[in-house]
This record gives structure tokens, C-alpha cells and sequence, in this order.
């Protein structure tokens, strides 16, 4: 048996989308979660001074979608052919384009509610809805509603994860009108494991 360590802070954020495979797989692991005061003596132990990171047989793998696309290789969770594949590599680092804006709009970064508030509408309009309109037209070409192929890939839980972290920065309305995207939300959700898995979820923000 593998035995799995998945090393990160008491949020969701960056690891998210590792839990959510493992609980998916149903396949045990140490999630480990540090303590702010904890960080300066772990940091210099991380391979790039970075979390999370997904100990494998005690060897060090860094970088969430990385971490991500192995864990969907091990579950059984990629695309069938390799060119899907890697649509599914485009899609997820299409949500880091989504990300690196919104930066700007968390609590942590700008402590300012006001400034946060004003500067919300023109994040979504310039770098998030033009992106979500693709995503939205793609999935209303989906027969199966999963981004890629026909059956549930480790990119539709990058999304999921996506969807979670975005409704927590800009409020549940900011993706009312994108209708194949929340289902695409409810159906990873209504996943019996991943049903479980939200409801014992320990609380961490964001
Ligand atoms: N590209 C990396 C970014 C990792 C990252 O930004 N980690 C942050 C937490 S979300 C971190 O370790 N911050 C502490 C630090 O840099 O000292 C990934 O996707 O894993």
C-alpha cells in the first residue's frame, strides 16, 4: 500500500483539490496541516520552500496541479487519449489565469473591504467572465457534463475547487448566469463520496 502525506496549511486553498481525490478514491492519507508558527522550521524542508506538498513513499512531490494530475493518474481519474489529457492540463492551468487577479481581492493581500469591493467588478469582467463564457459554451457541448470525455477526470475537481475558492472571493451570485457551470458544480458535489467528504469536511477558510 502507498502511503500518502499531503503537507499544507489549515485552508483550502492550494490542497484542496488532493482531498477531494483522495476522498473520490476512498484511499487514506496524513493530512498534515501546519500552524502558521510552525512555518519558518518547515519551510526550508519543502522543496521549494513552498506548500502543499504530497509525500509519496516518503518522497517529496511540490506543486498543486502536479499534485493533482498524479493523483488523477493513480485514481484512474485522467482523460482516455493523450491529446485529451492534456485539455484537461489547458483547463487547469486556464484556472490559474482565473486565480492570479483575483489575488488582488483577498483579505490577506488587501486588508481594505472598500478597495477589495471596488475592485471586484473589474477583475471578473477583464480576466474571469471572459474565460467562464468558454468554459460555460464547452460544457453546453458536453454530452456526459464533464469537462472532458465522458466520465468524471481530476480536471473536474480542479474546477469544483475552483468554483468553491471564486464564490468565497466574489459571492455566491458572481456565476448565476452560467447554468452548465453550476451544474457541472452540483455534480461533482452530489458524488456520494464527495457529498460525505463536504459534510465531515473540517472547517478551514479559504
Ligand atoms: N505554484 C505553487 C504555489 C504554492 C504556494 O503559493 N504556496 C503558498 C501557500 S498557498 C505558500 O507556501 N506560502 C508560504 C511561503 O511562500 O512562504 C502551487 O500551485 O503549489
Amino acid at each position: 500500500m502507498v502511503n500518502y502525506k499531503l503537507t499544507y496549511f489549515n485552508l483550502r486553498g492550494k490542497a484542496e483539490v488532493a482531498r477531494l481525490l483522495f476522498a473520490y478514491a476512498k484511499v487514506n492519507y496524513e493530512d498534515v496541516r501546519i500552524e502558521r508558527e510552525q512555518w519558518p522550521e518547515i519551510k526550508p524542508k519543502m522543496p521549494y520552500g513552498q506548500v502543499p506538498v504530497l509525500e509519496v513513499d516518503g518522497k517529496p512531490l511540490a506543486q498543486s496541479l502536479a499534485i493533482a494530475r498524479f493523483l488523477g493518474r493513480e485514481f484512474g481519474l485522467l482523460p482516455e487519449s493523450s491529446f485529451d489529457q492534456a485539455i484537461a492540463d489547458e483547463l487547469a492551468d486556464l484556472t490559474q489565469d482565473m486565480f492570479f487577479p483575483s489575488r488582488a481581492v483577498v483579505p490577506m493581500r488587501e486588508p481594505d473591504e472598500a478597495k477589495r469591493n471596488a475592485l471586484k467588478p473589474k477583475i471578473l469582467e477583464e480576466s474571469i467572465y471572459p474565460i467562464l463564457n468558454k468554459l460555460e459554451d464547452r460544457l453546453s457541448k458536453s454530452a456526459s457534463g464533464w469537462l472532458v470525455g465522458d466520465k468524471v477526470t481530476w480536471v473536474d475537481f480542479v474546477f469544483f475547487n475552483f468554483a468553491e475558492i471564486m464564490r468565497d472571493i466574489y459571492g455566491k451570485d458572481y456565476f448565476t448566469k452560467y447554468d452548465n457551470l453550476k451544474s457541472h458544480y452540483r455534480k461533482i458535489k452530489e458524488i456520494p463520496q464527495i457529498a460525505e467528504y463536504l459534510q465531515g469536511r473540517p472547517p478551514a477558510p479559504l
